[in-house]
């Protein structure tokens, strides 16, 4: 599905580019992710798109993932003058505290996280509940390319391009019945693999859970993600298959998802479940609710440091407002925070 994205927030690319090009080029830029040497890269490519990919490691996909590669609908949705921040920052300031709670751990330690075979279980209130491996899993979805802003409840921030489908897709296969009100994700939980289970972040009661209403899922900007900078997920981002919702702060964007359940009452999310007075349910990115210890009025672009903390302003619902402010008519954002 093509999503209209009004100009305050985003153009396509397709907008300003004949469409044969684009798409060779985009193809182009899949093969060259996918295994070419980035120096390959054809000469119409531009100084942008080659700086983008130029620091990406590239992974080693399973098949399915490359097979489904060469279709993905590049740059479905992207933000307008703000540059993709470099991979190796993305990857390596992450939270992801089932392995570790500073920001390089997850980079350190997540490699021993396993994920093939991956099997997801769909439950709950839906009319076809089961259990997949991720291949059959992802079978039905057509992927795309969707840059997103990424704030953190924390005030730092990137710009992440992942490569996902819309959860609204999965809601269609799935058939959700007239009792599902929300829906509920779940991470893996094997303290075995995932030291953080294990010494025990005791704070947190295991698995990480998070939850969203089911018109926020149904939302365009919603997918699942199992690829960023056009290859599959590094471990230390989720592999291999996270949440995104970019209006939320990050903490909803629940990583290595292994259950997906349709319930009728709202789920008890983890964060929420921690410090209720600083983690809402709904944690919709909001400059002018702070953070009861900080301000959330500003944010720290990464890459940042001492000499070039790169701060800039926090937006509404983070840059989304056009596309999610009419999910909260009527809602006072202060108390729903
Ligand atoms: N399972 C799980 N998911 C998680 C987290 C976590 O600790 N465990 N951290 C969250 C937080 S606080 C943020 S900001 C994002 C960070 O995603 P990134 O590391 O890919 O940037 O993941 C979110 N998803
Ligand atoms: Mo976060």
């Amino acid at each position: 599905m093509l999503i209209k994205i009004p100009k305050s927030s985003g153009c396509r690319e397709s907008d300003v580019t004949p469409e044969s090009l684009y798409l060779s080029r985009r193809q182009m830029l899949g093969a060259t992710v996918a295994g070419l040497a980035v120096s390959s890269l054809p000469q119409w490519a531009s100084a942008a798109d080659a700086a983008r990919y130029a620091d990406v490691e590239p992974g080693k996909a399973p098949s399915w993932f490359a097979e489904k590669l060469p279709s993905v609908q590049w740059e479905a949705v992207t933000v307008k003058n703000e540059p993709i921040t470099p991979f190796k920052d993305a990857t390596h300031y992450n939270n992801f505290y089932e392995f570790g709670t500073d920001k390089g751990d997850p980079a350190a330690n997540a490699g021993s996280l396993k994920t093939e075979p991956w099997s997801v279980v769909v439950d709950g209130e839906v009319g076809k509940p089961g259990r997949y491996g991720l291949e059959d899993f992802m079978k039905p979805y057509q992927l795309e390319e969707r840059i997103y802003r990424l704030r953190c409840v924390e005030a730092w921030s990137m710009v992440i391009p992942w490569i996902g489908f819309p959860i609204s897709a999965l809601l269609k296969q799935v058939e959700p019945t007239s009792k599902a009100k929300y829906i509920r994700f779940e991470t893996l939980q094997d303290p075995k693999v995932m030291p953080g289970q294990r010494s025990g972040f005791a704070l947190i009661d295991w698995p990480y859970v998070e939850g969203l209403r089911l018109d926020e899922a149904m939302n365009p900007l919603a997918i699942l993600a199992v690829g960023m900078y056009g290859r599959e997920l590094p471990n230390q981002n989720g592999a291999p298959l996270r949440l995104v919702v970019p209006w939320k702060y990050g903490f909803k964007s629940v990583k290595s998802i292994v259950r997906i359940s349709l319930v009728s009452e709202q789920p008890k999310t983890t964060w929420q479940s921690i410090a209720s007075d600083e983690y809402g349910f709904y944690a919709n990115v909001n400059p002018m609710v702070d953070h009861p210890r900080w301000t959330q009025a500003r944010e720290r672009r990464l890459p940042s440091g001492l000499f070039s903390p790169n701060v800039r302003d926090t937006l509404m619902f983070n840059g989304y407002q056009d596309e999610v402010a009419s999910l909260y008519a009527g809602m006072d954002l202060r108390k729903d925070y």
